[in-house]
């Protein structure tokens, strides 16, 4: 029998000025419990999530297994350092220990390279034969194939907005230099997914109607999507992901999608600038017509979140002007902006670094938020008040009602606006709702606030007065952003 502690460490974020409980109040930490699924029916094990539940290290388990995220790590090496000066065995893994293994070893017993459904069971064998291995690297041999159930069980469901969500595949077809995937996937397949009936058996687990895929790219495979949507028909969920541009744009994926219950999308334009696109290896954007994108979304009712990035050599003072503009005026719904950041790993880092222009390896300050190099054509004071700027100009009421007068029908409209001026400007309603533990009441409203807006049934699913009657704002339950 082995006794396991889990934990998620609390980012950096949790004690600065930026901190928003409701960001952090989203998602469970689903990875772990994919990982926990390999432990035995006799096994003890328990997940920490720093940002929902207080960490006491007073406790001696057999293992300690710790993720890391790039702004969480430092926090991570510090309890790894505790456990271990009390002699508990520590595994550290994720993407940043992928990343940066020489920087993670001194922290561990054991260091996991990429993703855990291989090595994490391999490692458990050895460790009860005490043997284990100081370094577990994925390589070939990488499938989703017969994946022990994820341990939900172990997550406490009140503390989440979204508890439902799932992922169904692993990686990207696709090869952005700024982006963490091929670092972390090096060394084997670095694009695949469960097989559909699983995939669905996992869906039909959930309770509850609405989930939120955490997919890289949700259309990424679209025979996948196909049977996957095929399958999720009639279920009468409502869900949310994340796509490219160019495969909303090919075949019917989205349109299948949106019938089977997808009502808000995220996006990753990034950039206007086709030679931002062409020098970050975003060529699926390339040539393609946004407009058209938004057009096809809102068509299908769904909602846009628009991710873009600042900073890029192309980008100068006029930058963020250009981008809010353009995103206000295609209707989209939430935006999500972040300054170009250099994760270690990626080209984008080793190019930068290879320039002498990386500023800082502080990764606290790897957020998307600060800058971190020295940008082309723009001062870093430029781009990061340009970056606030564009927040604020974005989620101002006049440009959330210019936004929403974007759609077609009028329901649409108060749905876009509400949605939208609630994420922003009604933070304080969500930290109560959180401090009072009310977060499962909320699920309700939120699988009402994304029903169909569109089409056959056109309605706004919650009314506008009930809400009110219960000083809840529909658009205070947006899930804007995968980030
Ligand atoms: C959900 C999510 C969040 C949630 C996290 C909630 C949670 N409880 O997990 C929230 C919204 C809080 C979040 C915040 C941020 N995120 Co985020 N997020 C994600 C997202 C979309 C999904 C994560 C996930 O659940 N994946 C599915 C599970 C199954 O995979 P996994 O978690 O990676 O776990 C597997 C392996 O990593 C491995 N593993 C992990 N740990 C360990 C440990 C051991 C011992 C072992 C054996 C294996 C192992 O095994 C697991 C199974 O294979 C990822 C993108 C992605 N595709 O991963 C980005 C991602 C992780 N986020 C990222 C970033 C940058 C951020 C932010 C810093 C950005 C921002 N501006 O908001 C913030 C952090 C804010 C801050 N100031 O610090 C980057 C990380 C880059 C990096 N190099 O670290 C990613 C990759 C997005 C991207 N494309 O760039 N995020
Ligand atoms: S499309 Fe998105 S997930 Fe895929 S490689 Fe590019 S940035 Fe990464």
């Amino acid at each position: 029998m082995v006794r396991v502690k889990f934990i998620l460490p609390a980012l950096t974020e949790a004690t600065s000025p930026y901190w928003r409980p409701i960001k952090y109040s989203l998602f469970p930490p689903l990875g772990l419990a994919t990982l926990a699924a390999y432990l035995g029916p006799d096994d003890e094990a328990r997940i920490v999530d720093e940002h929902v539940i207080p960490l006491s290290g007073d406790d001696e388990p057999d293992l300690v297994v710790i993720q890391i995220y790039i702004t969480n790590a430092k926090r991570a090496y510090r309890l790894a350092d505790h456990y271990r000066a009390k002699g508990v065995f520590v595994a550290l893994g994720g993407l940043h220990v992928t990343s940066l293994p020489d920087e993670a070893a001194p922290h561990a017993d054991a260091i996991f390279l990429g993703p855990g459904e291989q090595t994490f069971p391999q490692f458990l064998q050895d460790f009860r034969a005490r043997r284990p291995a100081r370094v577990y690297r994925s390589t070939a041999g990488r499938t989703l194939d017969r994946l022990p159930p994820v341990r939900r069980d172990l997550i406490d469901r009140r503390r989440y907005l979204v508890p439902n969500s799932i992922v169904v595949t692993r990686g990207c077809p696709q090869h952005c230099d700024f982006c963490y995937k091929d670092a972390f996937f090096a060394g084997g397949k670095s694009f695949y997914t469960q097989r559909v009936d699983d995939a669905l058996a996992e869906i039909e687990r959930l309770p509850g109607r609405h989930l939120y895929f955490l997919d890289d790219h949700l259309l990424g495979d679209r025979r996948f999507g196909e049977a996957l949507f095929e399958g999720m028909r009639g279920m009468g969920r409502l869900f949310q992901g994340a796509a490219t541009v160019d495969s909303i744009l090919r075949g019917d994926l989205i349109e299948r999608a949106a019938a089977a219950g997808l009502r808000s999308l995220f996006v990753g334009f990034e950039t206007l600038s086709p030679a931002n696109l062409a020098g970050s290896n975003k060529r699926q954007n390339l040539g393609r017509d946004y407009a058209a994108v938004t057009e096809r979304l809102h068509g299908l009712g769904v909602m846009i979140n628009g991710s873009f990035v600042f900073g890029m050599d192309d980008d100068d003072g006029d930058v963020f002007r250009r981008t809010v503009d353009w995103a206000i005026a295609h209707g989209i719904t939430t935006a999500t902006f972040h300054i170009q950041t250099p994760y270690p790993g990626t080209r984008l880092f080793a190019r930068t670094a290879a320039a002498g222009r990386i500023l800082t390896r502080d990764w606290d300050l790897y957020d998307t938020r600060h800058v971190v190099y020295q940008p082309a054509r723009l001062t870093s004071e430029a781009l990061e008040s340009g970056y606030d700027w564009a927040y604020r100009e974005f989620y101002r009421w006049s440009s959330i009602a210019q936004a929403s007068l974007s759609h077609g029908s009028i329901k649409h409209q108060a749905k876009h606006f509400f949605y939208a001026a609630g994420w922003k400007k009604f933070e304080p309603l969500w930290d109560v709702v959180i401090r009072a533990k009310q977060l499962r009441a909320m699920t309700p409203v939120l699988e009402g606030v994304l029903s169909k807006v569109t089409a056959k049934g056109d309605r706004l699913p919650v009314s506008t007065s009930t809400l009110v009657a219960e000083n809840i704002h529909p658009s205070q339950v947006e899930v804007p952003s995968r980030l």
